[in-house]
């Protein structure tokens, strides 16, 4: 799929104002993630994976990995946006009986590939699926969304080099470094830079982006697919938790948040005021 840069940034505002809307249904939850790596999910979903959106479990379709379990509510948003699952359904997020629990569940979600919540496990399942598929000669990609905190497991490093070691070049990794994680600021509770040259030296083919600008991201994507070496592929993107929402941006301790009831409109309001803004 092909997309102009401001269809992709028109996507990524829906995917927040969709991750806002099923937050509000809950009162709390991961939302600053949803909102820092909306541009990311909005190229990967609307420009840069096949897919079918009638038919989640289609043989040919590139799999989408959530290794971070947590941001389930990210990519139900990125899921609606991808018409793989109905707009209606995130009144339904995180109450009993829904199909979007908060926490990413394989058998409930069309689309949701993997059970996320232990983490560090993504890039492992990944390489698995790698081989497998280009053992059937199915030509489809693997993307595994991981985040900074997965940079501590070291489970993720034996998969890196696995990957490596196999020339799993249907392999493309992002890393959503935002900095953070539960215990605080992820460089400083396990230094993970200069993260850049880890993979480097793992045989990865690396790109270091800021995951908030459409442009570079796409730009990115299209590097990462297009790379002619045998060599799987890591996007390192640099984000901005809360991105979009000034006061959600500057919130401290923001990897889990209550956010009060009408910050919520609010919240949606100063989306819908920058989006109305850009489409001058
Ligand atoms: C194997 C494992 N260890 C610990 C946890 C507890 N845990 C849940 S979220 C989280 C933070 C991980 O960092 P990151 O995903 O970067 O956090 P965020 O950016 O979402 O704040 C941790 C340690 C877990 N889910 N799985
Ligand atoms: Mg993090």
């Amino acid at each position: 799929m092909q997309s102009s840069n401001a269809s992709l940034s028109a996507h990524a505002y829906r995917i927040r104002r969709f991750a806002l809307r099923m937050g509000e249904v809950q009162g709390q939850g991961y939302i600053g993630q949803a909102l820092g790596m909306a541009d990311i999910l909005a190229v990967t979903y609307c420009h840069a994976m096949n897919f079918r959106p009638e038919d989640p479990a289609w043989e040919g379709r590139d799999r989408f990995l959530l290794s971070h379990g947590h941001y389930a509510i990210a990519h139900y948003a990125a899921l609606i946006e991808a018409g793989i699952i109905s707009e209606d359904e995130l009144e339904t997020y995180g109450c009993d009986d829904s199909r979007l629990p908060m926490s990413g569940m394989a058998t409930y979600t069309p689309g949701m590939e993997i059970s996320g919540g232990s983490l560090g496990q993504g890039l492992s399942i990944g390489v698995g699926m790698a081989l497998g598929l280009r053992h059937k000669k199915n030509p489809a990609f693997v993307y595994n969304s991981m985040s900074d905190g997965e940079l501590d497991e070291g489970s993720t490093w034996e998969a890196a080099m696995s990957a490596a070691h196999h020339q799993l070049g249907n392999l493309i990794v992002m890393v959503d470094i935002n900095n953070q994680q539960a215990d605080g600021n992820s460089n400083q509770v396990m230094r993970f830079e200069p993260i850049a040259d880890k993979w480097n030296a793992f045989g990865w083919f690396v790109q270091r982006i800021n995951g908030n600008d459409i442009d570079a991201v796409k730009q990115a994507f299209d590097a990462a697919r297009n790379h002619p070496e045998k060599q799987p592929r890591v996007i390192l993107c640099d984000t901005l938790m809360g991105k979009g929402v000034p006061f959600l941006e500057a919130r401290e301790k923001n990897h889990f948040i209550r956010v009060d009831p009408p910050e919520w409109q609010e919240a949606i309001a100063i989306l819908d005021a920058s989006q109305s803004g850009s489409a001058k």
